[in-house]
């Protein structure tokens, strides 16, 4: 049986999955608008992996008897100034969801709450790729030019990072 608060922080890392689906959606649409559909469809393949994030957490909680909570998600940013304005907030958005999930692990150790503690595990493994993903990602596009020739490669590049 889960705690309260527990149950409620899963409930609100579920919102920030979902967010996390829904930007990255955003961020995908706004990449094909420019032309760049390698990292369209990278991000719209990604934002499948964040609803997956969500759904595990939902399928934990359903597991253990806890309520459900679905919120409003929050309307994403739309407008980018760049290829590498894209990555870098992506970048950005990991960091503070890696900090979401630390703090939930952290929460759940000082409560003695061991299963819910071992089930983010997952979590924790999983931003430590993400981080490398995006950083990765970053660092490559800082390489290239803003010429359409370098920005091209780039496009093709994370076009082939798709699972
Ligand atoms: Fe769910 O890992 Fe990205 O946000």
């Amino acid at each position: 049986m889960l705690s309260r608060e527990v149950i409620e922080k899963l409930n609100q890392q579920i919102n920030k999955e979902m967010f996390s689906a829904h930007l990255y959606l955003s961020m995908s649409s706004w990449c094909y608008a420019q032309g760049f559909d390698g990292a369209g469809a990278f991000l719209f393949a990604h934002a499948d992996e964040e609803s997956a994030h969500a759904k595990k957490l939902i399928t934990y909680l359903n597991e253990t008897d806890s309520k459900v909570e679905l919120e409003a998600i929050e309307k994403p940013s739309g407008e980018f100034a760049s290829l590498i304005d894209v990555f870098e907030k992506t970048y950005a958005h990991e960091l503070t969801i890696t900090q979401s999930i630390n703090e939930l692990v952290d929460f759940t150790l000082s409560c003695k709450d061991y299963p819910t503690f071992n089930f983010l595990q997952w979590y924790v493994s999983e931003q430590h790729e993400e981080e490398a993903l995006f950083r990765g990602i970053v660092d490559k596009l800082k390489m290239v030019s803003d010429s359409g020739n370098g920005l091209y490669l780039a496009d093709q590049y994370i076009k082939g990072l798709i699972k």
